[in-house]
């Protein structure tokens, strides 16, 4: 908030004494000697635009984040939820260029819509890092991006359903909110994945990565094609993938089984569920994304140039590895 204050101040005719008020501090060590944390000793003030909290992911996301921008770290975080509603997310955006924060988080609900929203920070002189999510807007307009590579993650998935299903197989897939990227790129990566297989998609609806979501649209699968049409599902996160579940098991058939399922996250609940033997196979998506998003705010404030993309690692579980790996798994 200080570059705001100061031109206001400036404004105000007391920008001698402002001025030097605060570069003097900017100079000195912190009262405990250490370099403060941004450099200037000023909280930084940052807008977190999150998408909402429709999945186990993004509690584990949200709770890096909130982490990480702590006021240990030197931050002071005005936060916003937008109930996974891209009008009230380009909204929140708005309100943090007019309280004038120090630098703006996104994790973007959808890829389009973004263009004059991150123009308008950009007027502003605000910079903004994108986490977890991508836009389809130049990435002149956003100073880096934190994420995970998605295609990648549904070409993992693809590959598992590739080498599981040799015979003529009937899959259905639950798909994440439509026109995010992660729905995008893991329906691409998957896709091509199985170009040439027996896999059949017979249908393909978005669930919107809710539990409600997948089970509701798991519940119209069966009801249109029966159980016994049903080989495989291809859930686009594990919140999805156990309201399926629910919708097999109610339907009197065995998940895992009669029906397979190959899902993405690597949640607590979807791991739970793998080492039950209900999902078969779950590609990693990793949410703790709070420390690099916070690194990159403060070395763009801080002037460093920064790379512009940030792909964090994911891994891939079968069963057994979930079984070994759930004990030690932090979300
Ligand atoms: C992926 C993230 C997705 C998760 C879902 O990085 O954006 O959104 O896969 C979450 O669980 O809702
Ligand atoms: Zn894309």
């Amino acid at each position: 908030m200080k570059k705001r204050f100061l031109s206001t101040l400036a404004l105000a005719g007391v920008a001698a004494f402002a001025l030097a008020a605060c570069s003097s501090s900017g100079d000195t060590e912190s009262s405990d000697g250490a370099a403060p944390a941004d450099g200037g000793g000023d909280m930084i003030t940052v807008g977190f635009a999150q998408t909402g909290s429709e999945s186990g992911w993004r509690s584990a996301n949200t709770e890096s984040m909130k982490t990480a921008f702590s006021e240990d770290n030197g931050f002071d975080l005005v936060f916003n939820a937008a109930d996974n509603d891209p009008a009230a997310q380009i909204q929140a955006v708005r309100s943090f260029i007019n309280q004038g924060v120090d630098a703006i988080v996104i994790a973007p609900i959808v890829e389009d819509g973004w263009d004059d929203v991150l123009q308008e920070a950009s007027d502003a002189g605000i910079p903004v890092i994108l986490e977890d999510r991508t836009v389809s807007a130049s990435d002149d307009l956003y100073a880096s991006w934190v994420g995970l590579d998605f295609q990648l993650e549904g070409q993992k998935a693809g590959e598992w359903a590739a080498e599981t299903f040799t015979e003529p197989t009937n899959m259905v897939v639950l798909e994440g909110t439509t026109g995010s990227a992660p729905a995008n790129d893991r329906a691409t990566g998957f896709d091509m994945a199985i170009e040439g297989t027996p896999i059949e998609k017979i249908d393909s609806q978005t669930g919107d990565f809710t539990r409600d979501g997948g089970k509701t649209v798991m519940e119209s699968f069966l009801q249109k094609y029966g159980a016994d049409e049903i080989d495989l599902v291809y859930a686009h996160n594990d919140d999805m993938a156990l309201g399926a579940i629910e919708a097999i098991e109610a339907a009197g058939a065995v998940p895992g089984e009669d029906i397979m399922i190959v899902s993405i996250d690597a949640v607590h609940d979807g791991m739970q569920a793998l080492a039950d033997g209900k999902i078969n196979y779950i590609v990693e998506c990793n949410p703790l994304l709070g420390d690099k998003a916070a690194e990159l705010v403060k070395a763009v404030l801080a002037g460093d140039s920064v790379e512009k993309r940030t792909i964090v690692e994911d891994q891939a579980f079968d069963q057994e590895a979930a079984i070994e790996a759930l004990p030690n798994r932090s979300y």
